[in-house]
């Protein structure tokens, strides 16, 4: 338990061996006085960018785990010990991704009703941040019941397909996911910007042999290629590739690299997509070893240690992080009888929010 301690004219935030000065630059912005912090919004009355650099602590006392602080500007602010301690993480409130393989019982599969009880709700989220994904089960097959499912995990991301999509057989249709045939893993949409954070594919009718989904934790397969060939991986995370889609009225382009990191060099997800990608011109030697990379990538991303194959059946709607989780189908017959699934889209900050707010209230909508 971290305890707050004057020492002189220093502020430390002392947790057992574990030292830290609160400077008192860092302190005065956090003051939430009433002249300086709307009680309802949050958000702050004054401007913390306009302090002065010499602002220093005048005086400092700890009574009863309250740390009061006077600075050198004339204000006066009164700080509870966990609000530091909170502040001092800038935690952003939800679980991290804890990456999966085939084998792990991923994706996991949860009644459609565990949306209406705030805890149950809760436990969903969490598999899908921690996970990337999850099923729901009995979900009515009524066209339109994914936008249900959408609303209540977060905002629907219209697009030019709709704010849902039909995914069934349909011959010369302008992107190859509305045939017959095999899609292998991949993030769909990598040409919009942003790239759609969360998707959500509803199996209304499946009365083929095939069309089986898979589902690929994309953070493992890069993990290990960084592992086995950390060049390739850094040509992957660096060149810039682009996607398109383009039909009678469209056009929509994006250029950025197949594997994504966050400002320490982790891997946040990826932008794969065999069909799609336009890679530039690079020099011979530069260019085979992109190729090895993305070849690597690509049975990885295919490989039955990594990948799961399920039939998604009829009442059954998976959810996915499209940036981290890929997704695939095996081909089907469409003379053997109808497929046909609905899809849609929402921003990744949905289930999120969806998430903190049940932490925060125990559950009240
Ligand atoms: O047909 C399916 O199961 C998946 C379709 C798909 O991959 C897509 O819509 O992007």
């Amino acid at each position: 338990m971290a305890e707050l301690v004057v020492d002189g004219s220093r502020v430390l935030l002392r947790d057992g061996a574990d030292e830290v000065v609160l400077p008192a630059l860092w302190l005065r912005q956090y003051s939430a006085e009433p002249s300086e912090l709307d009680e309802i919004t949050g958000q702050r009355l004054f401007d913390p960018h306009l302090l002065p650099t010499d602002l220093a602590i005048a005086s400092a006392s700890v009574d009863a785990g309250m740390l009061t602080v006077s600075f050198s500007d004339g204000h006066t602010s009164t700080y509870a010990g966990d609000r530091i301690a909170a502040l001092r993480t800038l935690d952003d409130g939800v679980p991290a991704p804890k990456p999966w393989r085939a084998g792990d019982g991923i994706p996991a599969v949860h009644p459609w009703s565990s949306l209406d009880d705030p805890v149950t709700e809760r436990t969903v989220l969490e598999d899908l941040l921690v996970h990337g994904t999850v099923v729901l089960d009995g979900v009515p097959t009524e066209p339109g019941t994914i936008l249900t499912a959408a609303r209540s995990l977060g905002f629907v991301r219209e697009t030019n397909f709709g704010e849902l999509f039909d995914v069934r057989s349909m011959p010369a249709s302008t992107d190859l996911a509305y045939r017959a045939v095999p899609l292998s893993a991949h993030t769909d949409n990598p040409y919009r910007v942003p790239v759609p954070g969360i998707q959500l594919l509803h199996c209304l009718v499946n009365e083929t042999t095939g069309g089986l989904s898979s589902l690929v934790d994309g953070l493992s397969a890069a993990q290990i290629l960084r592992d086995e060939d950390p060049v390739g991986f850094d040509l992957l995370a660096t060149v810039p590739v682009r996607f398109t889609y383009r039909d009678a009225g469209t056009e929509i382009v994006a250029v950025l690299p197949v594997i994504a990191l966050d400002r320490v060099g982790a891997v946040t997800g990826l932008s794969y997509s065999p069909r799609l990608d336009e890679v530039p011109l690079l020099p011979d030697d530069d260019l085979r070893r992109y190729q090895a990379a993305r070849h690597r990538l690509s049975e990885l991303l295919a490989s039955p240690e990594l990948a799961v194959e399920f039939l998604l059946e009829a009442g059954q709607l998976m959810v996915f992080d499209n940036n981290r989780v890929l997704h695939g189908r095996t081909t089907f017959d469409p003379n053997e009888g109808p497929r046909h699934l609905q899809g849609c889209y929402i921003d990744s900050d949905g289930p999120r929010t969806r998430y903190r707010v049940l932490s925060r209230t125990g559950g009240a909508r």
